[in-house]
């Protein structure tokens, strides 16, 4: 089996491409959408494909990625308007950080939107790798009714829902054809010293030997050729089809690919997982390429045994049971095997880095609607997790409530679906608080007596202590310049203990921090002076001293790491302004033609916001990963609302 998938921006037609391809030859054996993924298997030219459909929203990008990792090929569908370009960026990142051998279809090309030309330049600037038009438009008015293909100098006109008719090509396009045609060649002829030299003679090279060119620079990834059509009119699918069985690598690449990647040799390597999803009563199912033969159910695999091997879209046995190399297949009972991974008898290999999703941006705490479900919920989340790189789960700091990171709303919406419609956990969201702290704006001396005379032994500890503030970042210290044994040696480290049981609540309620303390004297009793007698005075000591020294409320400040199209850039500094933000600079994105990596300092409060903002400035593409970076004195109204709503959320609590 020959697989390929079909990624790119939403709606520029995909499902409809896969739809159409799938039914050149007779019905598609399968199609199913398990959750995010498509899978379509049909027979062409004698040989049974696999067309894996990723969805287009950028937050699915995750699903794109893996469903290339277990592809011989892909095919990036696009809109014809040069201006959609730029949502092509990140799909042409992970093509080209994949290795993916990749055709570009211009699809849509029925609706005049633009030059061909200017889609092209325009993606070229997001591709280290070369576009080759293939083919070049023949117009009549502002519609384009067929292409020329401009390796066999061929023409042919679009026919409604069948394959186009073979025309001799217009006068009116011959010049451009050449011109085109001259340009193709000069692009292979960079990968070929056989064509260059023929262009330097000045010879027309013959069709089949640029054919040939032509599929030995796609399989080695060299260019991304394009080719345009209509996929709901049928029209250019044929073409494609036909390059894909020309071009396609052979699936043995695909695993060489692989085993250098998980640092096995290549007749280990015996499978990819590539996606997986839950099902009710049914539970984890994985989608799996094979790379060698010997895999059956029981056999060894990743470590564990192999479950039934099942038709992706029925989930019936497939007809022989023994799948061979390059056959798609999904399993159940299974759960040992993780998605994405690479599969040796005995071991799951993590997949390459480039599968790894964007950071997700958006937080939310999960509320299960019935306090039963709390339980269930973690564990479901934990479950989730497995099968869903873009999602991280983890538990909120002071409530330990579920807080999940999600890579945007629609994931958020289809997470809360699966919990609901699968799991039966039904959930509300809430955006989770930033994690405050307070500190102190100048020192204060107190003086403290514990005493408590209960009956037998009694409890007495005198100690004078002075507060002050430490350094931004310096944290918790403390020292003592006692004198005499005014407190005796061994109760000194009581007295520490003492005072930092004290920061962990201050006058605003918050974990207090960068606050220095000293013990400065005090007073003992040779019976009733204890360790706990010294700790308690200096817990209550401290705390006193605390709510005389002028709190302040301290939020937390972030490094964000913003991603973006160049094109971007610009936008950005104004959001980060407006978010109170500080803009520290912007770089290219070496590892992606086309790219910055924009860095700004920006408070926890905002980032929420931040992504909201970015989504919008940016039609989905960009993203941000965020690091802790440190706690800033916060002041004014906006202050007092935090401490506000914090006092009623511990009284309510
Ligand atoms: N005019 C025109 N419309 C098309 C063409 N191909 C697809 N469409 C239409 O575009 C819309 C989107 O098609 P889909 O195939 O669902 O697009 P998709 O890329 O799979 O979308 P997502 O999966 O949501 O990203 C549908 O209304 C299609 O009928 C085409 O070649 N020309
Ligand atoms: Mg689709």
């Amino acid at each position: 089996m020959r697989c390929f998938t079909v990624l790119g921006p939403s709606q520029t037609g995909k499902s409809t491409l896969v739809e159409k391809l799938g039914a050149l030859e007779g019905a598609p054996k399968k199609s199913v959408s398990p959750y995010g993924l498509g899978v379509t298997e049909f027979t062409f030219g004698k040989e049974v494909w696999c067309a894996l459909d990723a969805p287009g929203a950028n937050e699915s990008l995750a699903h794109a990625q893996d469903a290339l990792l277990a592809s011989d090929a892909c095919i990036l569908c696009v809109s014809p308007a040069p201006e959609d370009a730029v949502l092509a960026a990140p799909y042409l990142k992970v093509i080209e950080a994949s290795g993916t051998p990749c055709i570009l279809f211009v699809n849509r090309i029925d609706e005049p939107r633009g030059r061909v030309r200017d889609v092209i330049s325009a993606l070229q600037g997001y591709s280290s790798h070369s576009l080759v038009l293939r083919q070049v438009p023949i117009r009549e008015g502002d519609k384009v009714v067929g292409t020329c293909d401009l390796i066999s100098e061929r023409a042919w006109r679009y026919r409604e829902g069948q394959t186009s008719a073979l025309i001799a090509i217009p006068e009116s396009e011959l010049e451009r054809e050449h011109e085109a045609r001259a340009e193709l060649l000069e692009q292979l002829s960079e990968f070929d010293d056989w064509l260059l030299e023929e262009l330097i003679e000045d010879r027309d090279p013959p069709s089949d030997a640029v054919f040939a060119i032509s599929s030995r620079v796609l399989r080695e990834n060299k260019v991304i050729p394009v080719l345009l059509g209509a996929a709901s009119h049928s029209n250019g699918i044929l073409r494609l089809m036909k390059a894909l069985r020309h071009e396609a690598p052979p699936v043995d690449v695909l695993l060489k690919r692989l085993a250098a990647s998980a640092k096995v040799p290549e007749n280990a390597l015996a499978a990819v997982s590539f996606h997986a999803y839950h099902r009710q009563n049914i539970g984890k199912t994985v989608l799996v390429r094979a790379l060698k033969d010997g895999l059956k159910q029981g056999a060894l695999l990743g470590g564990g045994r192999l479950g039934p091997v099942q038709e992706p879209g029925t989930g019936k046995p497939t007809a022989s049971g023994i799948p061979v190399p390059g056959d798609v297949f999904s399993t159940v009972k299974s759960d040992h095997l993780p998605v994405p991974s690479l599969l040796t008898a005995d071991a799951a290999k993590a997949a390459p880095e480039w599968t790894a999703p964007p950071t997700p941006m958006l937080e939310r705490i999960l509320v299960p609607e019935s306090e039963r479900d709390e339980t269930k919920l973690s564990e479901t989340l934990t479950k989730l997790v497995e099968t869903d790189r873009g999602l991280t789960v983890m538990q909120e700091e002071g409530t330990g409530a579920q807080l999940v990171r999600a890579q945007g709303p629609v994931h958020l919406r289809d997470l809360c679906k699966t919990l609901a419609e699968v799991f039966h956990v039904n959930v509300t969201d809430r955006p989770p608080s930033p994690v405050y702290r307070e500190t102190i704006s100048k020192s204060a001396d107190v003086h403290y007596r514990h005493r408590k005379q209960t009956g037998g032994a009694g409890q007495f500890a005198d100690v004078k202590l002075s507060v002050h503030p430490n350094g931004r970042g310096d944290g918790f210290s403390f020292g003592e310049v006692v004198k005499g044994g005014a407190v005796p040696r061994n109760f000194i480290p009581a007295v520490e203990a003492g005072a930092r049981e004290a920061m962990e609540k201050g006058p605003l309620g918050l974990h207090v921090i960068d606050v220095g303390v000293t013990l400065t004297d005090g007073q003992h009793h040779s019976v009733d002076s204890s360790e706990f007698a010294f700790r308690a005075a200096a817990k209550m000591g401290v705390r006193q001293a605390l709510a005389e020294a002028a709190a302040v409320l301290m939020q937390p400040v972030f490094r964000v790491e913003i991603h973006i199209p160049s094109m971007f850039s610009g936008s950005l500094v104004p959001i980060v302004s407006s978010f109170k933000g500080q803009v520290l600079g912007f770089d290219r994105d070496e590892t992606a033609k086309g790219w910055d990596i924009f860095r700004a300092i920006i408070p926890g409060a905002a980032l929420d916001d931040l992504a909201r903002s970015l989504r919008a400035a940016t039609q989905g593409i960009g993203h941000f990963s965020k690091a802790f970076d440190h706690f800033e004195e916060l002041y004014g109204k906006e202050a007092d609302a935090i401490i506000n709503a914090h006092a009623q959320a511990a009284h309510a609590g």
